[in-house]
């Protein structure tokens, strides 16, 4: 019988046609009837939106209106006697309402909608350098082949138009409407007038489907450049060179959206190595930019410049707090989640109560840096909710996501890495969507509408954020990564030569007694940075819940915690849960072979056997290493 029932399944999954991952969620179905599309205005966006319908929607007719009265990007759909209406206030709203169309076709049945995007920034910051690595990139290399981008002519090879073509309408459909091309750790070069002309290509390419770019800049590049002898922001000859620059960037692009600063942060160049603040430097930019109406988001990860010796994650209010309302209009604040840096869990960072005159925008990480990378299957929405949950999405301007999309025929490395690119997009549309919703929506899309496979995959996407937590870092743990790649544990990590907050002993602190780093009010003070009622409750041993327990309070092993259990009996159930928890994931795998293409299939379910392994190394390192303080 179990014989007989592999055949079948063996049949069953070669007869799904095999798929590389490469349509990502737009896998439309090949039966449209070529649907007539009218609309009451044309452009080359229009152009994209009656095509896509043409191929792909299976209903007769689709108007495409655009009123003038309604809110850029906003859009409607509706639909009476078979006939489907878009309207919205622009092209792009009606390029979004097409997407959003196809969408419901694909995901259970067309229907009336009223959407407008939450924000009026949802953009992708891509940290590829120009030799084509992508910094914390787990899936190839960069799709921007700079040497297949033809700057003179305007042209770019085929795999260029194809992948762009692709990477547009992917954004597009998910109201992404920007992209930072380059790391933020930036090479000078990208300013170069050869550089700028092949940007200005993949400009060209985007603007239909609403897509601005942007760049990262290096403080420093007009002196770099060798343009002027120094970089200080006060300097005329500087401040000159940077408007020069944006003059020239504009004639060429000219709806460029404006620069992303990374400044006295890991080394790289900033108004600090003058005697400069931020604001001085952010300011003279903004001003280059500010008669082209760019703009300058100006990242808050800075530790180790002016604040050494102080508590890494109370940096950032530190150094920005006193600088709030000192900033030009144009100026935007670009910060992490978390005060630290992208952890599987952190609490919120505190800057996001501080800030009060100046512009915010939350940088999230597409990318799994430190969520195992493109091996490990992480779906990112619950943490990005949790995000949302203590700080209002009202508070912000907009959202970046650190993209995790490489040039790999599946566009991010794990099959299931994709749902986080969807899934940020989605939600920087909208964060009142459920992280629920957005999964069942992908899964229909880039899978099957099957409910056993939506409905047993929806949990496991939904369980593996904790999941992960569990069997890397649970109770408040962080940081105890491998040094560099951030990918396995080591907790026992020590260089003299580093940074001391580039070291796990530096985050954990075990010794006999206990674990956990002191940030309350009789340690460094991390609680006092947040509002309350947080203040108050993180900095009590009583109430602060005991997923940041380690975050904020250095605890006895012996501690009693909730369930009656010892704070390290507890630690043994987390890492067994976590490990149990994908133990789980690989058998569920195993019952959905019947609803995916063999290629598919078999790809996620090495990778599960990877993580599974991958959990165990964790489970056991953690535990023996702080076993071994604890007398275990
Ligand atoms: C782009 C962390 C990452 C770095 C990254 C940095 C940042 O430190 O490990 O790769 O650099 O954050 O966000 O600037």
């Amino acid at each position: 019988m179990k014989h007989l029932l592999s055949l079948l399944f063996l049949f069953i999954a070669s007869a799904i046609h095999a798929e590389d991952g490469s349509q990502l969620w737009l896998r439309y179905g090949t039966n449209a009837k070529s649907a007539t599309v009218i609309a009451n205005t044309a452009s080359p966006t229009i152009a994209i939106a009656t095509d896509e319908l043409r191929q792909h929607f299976r209903g007769a007719t689709v108007s495409l209106l655009k009123d003038r009265a309604l809110q850029p990007e906003a859009f409607a759909v509706n639909t009476a006697d078979g006939k489907v209406t878009i309207t919205a206030g622009d092209d792009f709203g009606l390029l979004y309402g097409t997407y959003e169309l196809l969408r419901q076709q694909e995901t259970g049945g067309v229907h009336n909608l009223q959407t407008a995007p939450k924000y009026p920034l949802r953009v992708l910051n891509h940290w590829d350098n120009l030799d084509l690595s992508v910094e914390r990139g787990y899936a190839g290399k960069s799709i921007w082949r700079w040497e297949e981008i033809d700057g003179q002519n305007g042209t770019m090879s085929e795999w260029m138009q194809q992948r762009v073509r692709q990477y547009c309408r992917a954004n597009a459909s998910i109201g992404i409407n920007g992209s930072v091309l380059n790391n933020v750790n930036a090479s000078p070069n990208i300013l170069t007038t050869d550089y700028l002309m092949k940007v200005k290509v993949l400009a060209d390419a985007f603007r239909p489907y609403g897509i601005r770019v942007y760049l990262s800049i290096n403080f420093a590049s007009p002196m770099v450049l060798g343009a002027t002898t120094t970089a200080d922001p006060l300097d005329s000859s500087v401040a000159k060179w940077w408007c020069a620059k944006a003059d020239e960037i504009y004639q060429l692009i000219p709806d460029f959206g404006g620069f992303l600063v990374k400044a006295n942060s890991e080394g790289q160049p900033g108004p600090g190595d003058y005697h400069r603040t931020h604001a001085d430097g952010a300011n003279m930019l903004a001003a280059a930019l500010k008669p082209h109406k760019g703009i300058v988001m100006w990242r808050s990860f800075v530790y180790g410049a002016n604040h050494k010796g102080e508590d890494r994650v109370m940096q950032a209010v530190s150094e920005f707090k006193p600088m709030d309302g000192k900033f030009a209009d144009n100026v935007i604040l670009q910060s992490k989640n978390g005060p630290l840096d992208f952890q599987p869990r952190e609490p919120y960072a505190p800057i996001f109560d501080n800030i009060k005159k100046t512009p915010q925008m939350a940088e999230l990480q597409i990318t799994q840096e430190y969520l195992g990378q493109s091996l490990h299957l992480v779906y990112l929405a619950p943490m990005w909710k949790e995000f949302f949950s203590f700080v209002s999405p009202d508070l912000l301007k907009g959202i970046a996501g650190v993209a995790n999309i490489g040039d790999t025929d599946g566009w991010c490395g794990h099959p299931f890495s994709q749902a986080n690119w969807y899934a940020f997009g989605r939600l920087a549309w909208n964060p009142d969507m459920t992280s629920e919703a957005i999964a069942n929506e992908w899964l229909q899309q880039t899978f099957t509408g099957e409910k056993a496979f939506i409905e047993a995959m929806g949990e496991v996407m939904m369980s593996s954020r904790e999941a992960c937590v569990d069997y890397m870092m649970p109770l408040g743990l962080h940081h105890i990564f491998k040094f560099d790649h951030h990918y396995g544990p080591e907790p026992d990590g020590f260089k003299a030569e580093y940074p001391i907050e580039w070291c796990p002993v530096y985050y954990h602190k075990a010794d006999k007694d206990g674990v956990g780093f002191e940030r309350t009010t009789k340690g460094t003070g991390a609680t006092k940075q947040y509002r309350q009622p947080y203040s108050k409750i993180y900095d009590s041993l009583e109430t602060c819940p005991e997923e940041y327990l380690l975050w904020f309070h250095h605890v006895a092993w012996d501690f009693k915690m909730k369930n009656g259990k010892t704070l390290w009996q507890n630690l043994q159930v987390h890492y067994d849960r976590g490990v149990s928890e994908v133990a789980r994931y690989c058998d569920v795998w195993q019952q959905m072979r019947p609803y995916v293409d063999a290629a598919r299939w078999q790809h996620v379910a090495d990778l599960l056997d990877t993580q599974l392994d991958n959990a165990r190394e964790w489970r056991n390192v953690c535990l023996n290493y702080f076993g071994s303080f604890a007398g275990k």
